[in-house]
């Protein structure tokens, strides 16, 4: 039976199509399947696969992730993407974006040590663009980096984003309507004929809006040879994602929430308990950085809610045992 690496590129429930990494058929894509739940892979794992048939083959083992990012409430979790280099969150001025998905999901990216970039699109409607501003401001503050685009109408915001993309695999979040896909058709042009393959060998696209897919970058003069230092001619990937309605993080631990949470960090273990949930206690230097207004009260609310939400999953964990 011939055994050989392949990447998984898009996922379907337990269902996969890999591509083969392997010298001899670099490129095919197969069918993959999972035996059990201890192979329940990611799009970006890098796979052990068996060829069991023509065009088909079955999940060996998993290679150790970089990391992995995902969501979860206290009963199961859905892997979004693994072994990426950022995490680019889609906002637009119009429809309106929740401010506690965005939260939420540089919440995801940091406990899963991945770089969030923040993209405020559709800055071309110009009625909602002063209070969406106004939304990202504590995160401009703790530094994340924040692209105000127009996907449909500037270019050039397109290639600025662009240039932070080469030689990475970025992953694409956010809510539905945010552009995301309109995002990923301007960086890459047969990104349709990527979809199209794929649909092809699933003998199905009834599942496209569900699906998680791995797209590869279009290769760049000068650009990729620079990235790779010429061993080969990865110009980089984009991860497309369904919208989401909805981020749950019940996996984190509160020490992994307090950690999570930038602001918070030069302030950890000064609060008057240990334990403290920064809330109505006394001696609480988060309250505090809030009257000072140095710290974003929302903040401090989304930590309480996921901290809130952390341990009713392990209460809920605790009673299935
Ligand atoms: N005005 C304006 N409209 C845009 C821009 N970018 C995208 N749109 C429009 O916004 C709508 C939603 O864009 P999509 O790219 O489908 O959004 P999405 O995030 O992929 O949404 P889902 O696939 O549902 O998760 C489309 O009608 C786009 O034409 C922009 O820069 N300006
Ligand atoms: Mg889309
Ligand atoms: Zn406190």
């Amino acid at each position: 039976m011939k055994s050989f690496k392949a990447l998984l590129v898009a996922s379907y429930g337990r269902h996969y199509l890999a591509r083969s990494i392997d010298q001899a058929d670099a490129s095919r894509l197969y069918q993959v399947t999972s035996r059990g739940k201890q192979h329940l892979g990611a799009v970006g794992d890098i796979l052990e696969v068996n060829e069991t048939g023509p065009e088909q083959a079955v999940i060996e083992s998993i290679s150790p992730r970089k990391n992995l990012l995902y969501r979860s409430d206290a009963y199961k979790s859905k892997s979004i993407a693994s072994n990426v280099d950022q995490i680019l969150i889609v906002l637009a001025t119009e429809p309106g974006f929740s401010p506690d998905l965005l939260g939420r999901a540089v919440i995801a990216a940091e406990t899963a040590g991945i770089t969030a970039r923040i993209i405020l699109n559709k800055c071309d409607l110009p009625t909602k663009l002063p209070a969406a501003r106004k939304m990202l401001e504590p995160y401009i503050a703790m530094g994340y980096p924040v692209h105000e685009m127009s996907v449909k109408h500037d270019p050039r915001s397109v290639e600025a984003l662009a240039q932070h993309l080469y030689g990475k695999v970025s992953v694409l979040v956010g809510q539905s309507g945010m552009g995301k896909s309109s995002l990923l058709n301007a960086l890459i042009p047969d990104a349709v004929a990527q979809t199209q393959e794929h649909s092809k060998k699933l003998d199905s696209g009834k599942h496209t809006t569900t699906a998680c897919r791995y797209y590869d970058l279009p290769a760049r003069e000068g650009v990729d040879r620079g990235v790779n230092r010429g061993v080969n001619s990865f110009a980089g990937a984009l991860i497309d994602s369904p919208g989401f309605q909805e981020f749950g993080l019940a996996h984190l631990s509160e020490s992994e929430l307090q950690h999570a949470f930038v602001e918070f960090r030069p302030l950890l273990g000064q609060c008057k308990f240990h334990n403290c949930s920064h809330g109505e206690e006394p001696g609480c230097v988060v309250q505090e950085a809030v009257a000072q207004g140095t710290i974003s009260a929302q903040r401090v609310e989304l930590f309480r809610q996921l901290r809130h939400e952390s341990h009713n999953a392990d209460a809920i964990q605790a009673r299935l045992k």
